[in-house]
């Protein structure tokens, strides 16, 4: 099954059976339900335990991805083998899907797999859920439908950015099949239906910080939502956005989404549909929702994390547990040139994301972030010199010094044997 190709490592394997969406009172399955309880039963299947490794075709052709699209390289993608790999996204399932599904929308919450950065806000698994609403052509005008449909949303008061026309020629065109009054209608019935859902979260969030002791969280949850509509590329959906948020500070991405490619639903027996899908961050949204400050702590074990969630009760925000102090370690090395790669698996050319993966691999949720300092070519030999600084904490213990001192020297002995770089 395995082949040159492969890469992914055992520890990545042992997430699959978690599925935190489907735990019962976890934060993950909590925001789960809230959102699906925004798409009923009427128009919406939900599907929740879809098979995570798929084939290529799946996550990216089907998709249209082209084939030197860079997130189907090895530093971005964990390969089973060549053809087979873990979704990097929930959209990976949308053309079976619209091919089954007996509904005219569905939902599918997952989780997935990335050879990511190491903070408090990337994990190489998170979850995502596919929202989807297909609407039938062959009826002659549907936009009549659509927008009786649209009606039917619960209206809000969320005042939303929206700077930009639904359609522009270059940026965002309308795709060749589609009239531009269709697209007004599929794209507002988009955006009003996440709209609902992030009235929704907020409604939760901000009761649960008007319940809190604390008075600067009661006075910041007082403050009006800041929401903005942007433009954005997907190579399965035109015209495309992304919805983001303005939390503590700066801009946040909840979501992308747009009208499905014409293409991709004649692919899947749908031709005669038009309809729009959206793909969301679960975690991003619980962290939100319950104001839950390190990703990692989804996948904490650990009573006093989990205590703290109840499906059948009011929302309450996450009280951290105490802080335990943290070591920082710095790690500089030289990369080797070209002509002196070595095999034994050594990749060709250096990527951070393979940094990254054998600082996992040591060092496990043990360690909090890996930011890179320092960077500088050699002016005679020409070599890259590297320094990251790694930040080792517990959420649940204290570290002792030489335990970080241990992790440290494995993660250079680590760096040498597979990258094949030289420690300064
Ligand atoms: C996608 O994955 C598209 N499949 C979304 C989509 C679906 C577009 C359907 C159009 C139609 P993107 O890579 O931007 O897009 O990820 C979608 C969301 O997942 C982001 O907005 C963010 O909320 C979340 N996300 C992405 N990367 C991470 C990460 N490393 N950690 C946590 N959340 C992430
Ligand atoms: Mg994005």
């Amino acid at each position: 099954m395995t082949d040159d190709w492969t890469n992914v490592p055992s520890g990545i394997l042992e997430f699959l059976p978690r599925k935190l969406h489907l735990q019962p009172n976890h934060p993950i399955s909590i925001t789960r339900q809230t959102i699906e309880s925004r798409f009923p039963p009427s128009h919406f299947t939900h599907y929740n335990d879809l098979n995570p490794v798929v084939t290529t075709h799946q996550n990216f052709d089907s998709l249209g991805f082209p084939a030197d699209h860079p997130g189907r390289s090895r530093s971005d993608t964990y390969y089973i083998n060549a053809s087979t790999c873990l979704r990097t996204h929930t959209s990976a399932h949308q053309a079976e899907t619209f091919q089954s599904n007996a509904k005219s929308g569905y939902t599918i919450t997952a989780d997935v797999y990335r050879r990511d950065a190491i903070d408090r806000s990337h994990y190489p698994v998170f979850h995502q859920m596919e929202g989807a609403r297909t609407w039938n052509r062959s009826k002659g005008d549907i936009t009549a439908d659509i927008l009786a449909d649209l009606n039917a949303i619960p209206s809000n008061d969320l005042v939303v950015e929206d700077d930009n026309p639904t359609v522009h020629a270059e940026r965002n065109p309308l795709q060749l099949s589609h009239s531009a009054e269709e697209v007004e209608a599929v794209a507002a019935h988009l955006k009003r239906s996440i709209e609902d859902v992030v009235v929704a979260i907020f409604k939760h969030a901000r009761d649960a910080a008007l319940a809190s002791e604390d008075a600067s969280i009661r006075q910041e949850a007082e403050k009006p939502l800041r929401v903005r509509w942007i433009e954005a590329y997907f190579p399965f959906t035109s015209p495309s956005w992304e919805l983001e948020v303005f939390w503590q500070g700066s801009w946040l991405e909840l979501l992308g989404c747009g009208v499905v490619k014409q293409e991709l639903l004649n692919n899947a027996g749908a031709s005669n549909k038009i309809g729009w899908a959206f793909g969301i961050g679960l975690e991003r949204i619980a962290m939100l929702l319950f104001s839950i400050p390190d990703i990692r702590l989804f996948w904490s074990t650990d009573k006093r994390f989990l205590s703290q969630f109840n499906e059948s009760a009011t929302l309450r925000r996450f009280v951290p547990f105490s802080k335990y102090p943290g070591a920082k370690r710095d790690i500089s090395f030289w990369v080797r040139d070209q002509a002196s790669a070595a095999g034994g698996g050594i990749p060709l050319s250096y990527h951070e994301n393979d940094v990254m993966q054998i600082v996992r691999d040591v060092g496990g949720d043990l360690v909090e972030s890996v930011a890179l300092v320092d960077a500088f070519k050699h002016a005679k030999t020409s070599r890259m010199s590297y320094c990251y600084s790694i930040n080792y904490r517990s959420l649940e213990r204290m570290i002792p010094r030489s335990e970080a001192n241990d992790l440290h020297n494995a993660i250079g002995e680590q760096l040498v044997a597979k990258l094949g770089v030289e420690l300064r």
